[in-house]
């Protein structure tokens, strides 16, 4: 089996010095991550080696570069560059992933790239891809992905995780495209977050946009599941834990002891980005400054800032900012022995960071919002039996898993000078115990583990899509069921009606038989093996005004009523709901525009297909809560079924209706056939051996499916063609 990683970047990045061209592995959490999951997948890559190649003899180069370690490049042009990745993807999508609202730049060329090369990784991909390969499409800069190679794949299984925050719907509502970004989510198997707030901002913005209601973490499209889920990333433990006995480490670790002697050092490390907090922290330690003069030539700031999106607008313009403010405060406070702020714009290599993490009395990780933040999970973890404190951001993934930090918010600049002075304050074994503490959980959720674990679920979820696959009504299994159809000589049909004999729409009174399906009936009603009975929710005078012409049985409000040789049977005697019910359900019509009752003589239908889907689902919520206790005292049952929530005697059941029929006849075909909560009484009624049937949605207790309610007539006339 083989795994595809597809990521805006490839784990190695070639540049092009003198007209040479050279390839540097990149570090990152994610290359290393992936290369310690499970060694039977064999592990491919689709990405963009970081060069505009512009001839082609040097894309070959690249290409016969990369094929031995199984990565194959996406060749990007620097437009593309400048409008995917550094305009839709950040200046649109990441400013409001990261609530930077008025950072929001929107231009359509730039959303017209952003498709264009997402489909340009597609094509590389398609190229590439067998249907029993697993795809794992990583971050923002390709959410259309999933979707376009669903497309080319119906079946594959393709999982999707997403690095940065997903923001609240009220704020992802603004995106214009939003909802082609979300229908390309929904084209992977399985879409995951850091945590479980950015995945339910994710499933809300799901339902309130696209209509589609994920219930727990789970949504049915058409003819498979998609499911939603959280996996903290975390980092490679024991390399960062083990890093301090690195010689080169050492060698760093005893230059900076020369360089500090006494003063302690504040560290902070991010990527030039605007959503770190930079200028907030800056801000935190000038006011630590100017409050604690006892502590002047005491501590320093170092501040490592890697550089990043320069040619982003509002990264250039933070740059100048930061550039200004530390310049500022080193004026005001340096001395000949003293700098207040050692500020470093480039990348260091590993061994020297490290050395840094260990050596530093503090780590201030202040981001105003952060998917999950490494850093100081690398802080931490570099805290090998020396004592060390983290403050950290609440608006970072990272702080749920790490309480133990000083937790701070980073808007507000007096809480970071206090944190400074309490971390500066802290005994050394309270220092050392927090450490312990928060070691335990991230050598536990490695970022190995973080893999092997969204590959599992994905694996999963594969497997029941496959089942449900299996069940699905086509050629192969119609074939050996219309023989058992055509072969039987007394055979029970049961059928549903609303949502499986006609759609739905948008007044329950419009969904009348269609002329197509009064022909059917007349000649499944005519073979005189046949028993064939509408068993519906529906009251008895509509069944027989629709259907009274034939000669077939009907179970109305559920078998409630039930007709056959043409006589209706009351199998429940008068009404069993009361005014209080009723006067329950119309304070929730009048606060929801377009819901409807329905009085049934013994069950009452609160029906919302024409609501708001997310007004609908609030609602549902509270009807059924409010009705509890007064349904409870009279002994009736409170059901959900499609867009309706139904107040019946427990005692009407399709399931009782089968049993009945069941009882006193010998059948060698039995069908039935339904969508709703109701029909599953059916499903689970019927012996193991009967050809029970859901539409839409796949039931566990079904034992086959078809996807859609247009399905069913095709079914029916597929039984009797020859
Ligand atoms: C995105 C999300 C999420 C930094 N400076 C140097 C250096 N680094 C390394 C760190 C760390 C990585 O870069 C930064 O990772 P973060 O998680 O802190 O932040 P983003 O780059 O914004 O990453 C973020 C992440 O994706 C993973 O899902 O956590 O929320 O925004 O590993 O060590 N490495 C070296 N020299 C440096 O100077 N060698």
């Amino acid at each position: 089996m083989r795994l595809f990683i597809i990521s805006n970047r490839l784990p190695v990045n070639a540049t092009k010095i003198r007209d040479k061209l050279t390839f540097t592995p990149s570090a990152g959490g994610l290359a290393t991550g992936l290369n310690s999951l499970d060694t039977q997948l064999e592990k491919h890559w689709i990405g963009w080696p970081g060069i505009d190649a512009n001839s082609e003899t040097e894309r070959q180069k690249i290409r016969e570069y990369l094929l031995p370690h199984r990565f194959y490049p996406v060749f990007l042009s620097s437009r593309q560059i400048k409008e995917y990745y550094e305009g839709y993807s950040n200046s649109t999508i990441w400013p409001l992933c990261h609530y930077f609202f008025s950072y929001v730049q929107h231009e359509n060329v730039c959303w017209e790239t952003y498709k264009k090369v997402n489909e340009l990784f597609c094509q590389e991909a398609v190229r590439l891809l067998e249907p029993t390969d697993i795809v794992w499409i990583q971050d923002y800069q390709l959410m259309l992905l999933p979707g376009m190679l669903r497309h080319h794949y119906p079946h594959i299984s393709i999982g999707y995780f997403h690095h940065i925050p997903f923001p609240s719907y009220e704020l992802f509502r603004i995106l214009p495209e939003k909802m082609q970004l979300l229908n390309g989510l929904l084209g992977a198997d399985l879409v995951a977050f850091h945590t479980e707030d950015y995945m339910r901002y994710f499933m809300i913005a799901t339902q309130r946009i696209s209509g589609i209601n994920f219930r727990e973490r789970e949504v049915q499209l058409v003819n498979r599941i998609v499911h939603a889920d959280a996996f903290p990333m975390g980092i490679n433990f024991a390399l960062y834990y083990d890093s301090p006995y690195n010689p080169k480490v050492q060698h760093y670790i005893r230059q900076l002891r020369q360089n500090l002697r006494e003063t302690r050092l504040i560290l902070t490390v991010d990527r030039l980005d605007y959503s770190k907090g930079i200028i907030h922290r800056l801000k935190g330690f000038a006011l630590f400054l100017k409050k604690h003069p006892e502590y002047h030539g005491q501590v320093s700031l170092s501040m490592i800032i890697v550089p990043s999106r320069s040619n982003v607008e509002k990264y250039a313009d933070l740059k100048q900012q930061i550039d200004e403010m530390v310049s500022a405060v080193n004026s005001e406070y340096a001395t000949i022995k003293w700098t207040p702020i050692h500020y470093y714009y480039r990348n260091f290599p590993f061994e020297e960071l490290v050395a840094l993490y260990h050596i530093a009395d503090i780590a201030l990780v202040t981001p105003l919002r952060d998917g999950m933040n490494l850093v100081a999970k690398e802080y931490v973890a570099t805290k090998r039996e020396r004592p060390g404190i983290l403050i950290l951001s609440e608006m970072a993934g990272a702080a749920l898993e790490l309480p133990e930090a000083i937790i701070i918010n980073p808007n507000d600049v007096n809480e970071i000078e206090e944190a400074i002075l309490k971390a500066l304050q802290m005994p050394e074994k309270e220092q050392l115990a927090k450490l312990r503490r928060m070691q335990a959980v991230i050598s536990q959720q490695t970022v190995s583990k973080w893999a092997t674990d969204f590959v599992r679920k994905l694996q999963d979820i594969r497997e029941r899509n496959e089942q449900l696959h299996k069940k699905l009504i086509e050629t192969q299994n119609m074939r050996s069921i219309r023989k058992a159809y055509q072969k039987a000589a007394q055979r029970l049909l049961m059928l549903d009606y609303d949502g499986t004999l006609v759609g739905f729409t948008n007044e329950p009174q419009e969904s009348v038989p269609t002329p197509e399906l009064k022909r059917l009936l007349s000649v499944f009603t005519m073979d005189k093996k046949n028993t064939v009975v509408i068993c519906s929710g529906r009251d008895r005078e509509t069944l027989e005004k629709w259907f009274g012409q034939f000669p077939l049985c009907m179970a109305a409000e559920h078998g409630a009523f039930y007709k056959e040789h043409g006589v209706w049977h009351e199998k429940i005697h008068g009404e069993l709901w009361n005014d209080d019910i009723l006067q329950i359900i119309r304070q929730i019509i009048d606060k929801t525009p377009g819901s409807m009752l329905e009085i049934k003589r013994t069950s009452l239908v609160w029906h919302y297909r024409n609501v708001h889907s997310w007004l609908g689902f609030v609602r549902e919520q509270q009807l059924i809560d409010a009705l509890q206790i007064p349904c409870h005292d009279l002994g009736l049952q409170i059901m959900r079924g499609n867009k309706i929530v139904e107040i019946k005697s427990p005692l009407c059941t399709k399931g009782a209706v089968v049993k009945m029929l069941l009882q006193n006849s010998r059948y060698d075909f039995l069908l039935a056939i339904g969508d709703d909560t109701t029909d599953e009484d059916m499903f689970r009624a019927m012996p193991p051996e009967a050809i029970t049937i859901k539409i839409g949605p796949l039931s566990a207790n079904a034992r086959y499916n078809l996807y859609a309610q247009s399905q069913t007539l095709p079914f029916l006339k597929g039984l009797i063609s020859h």
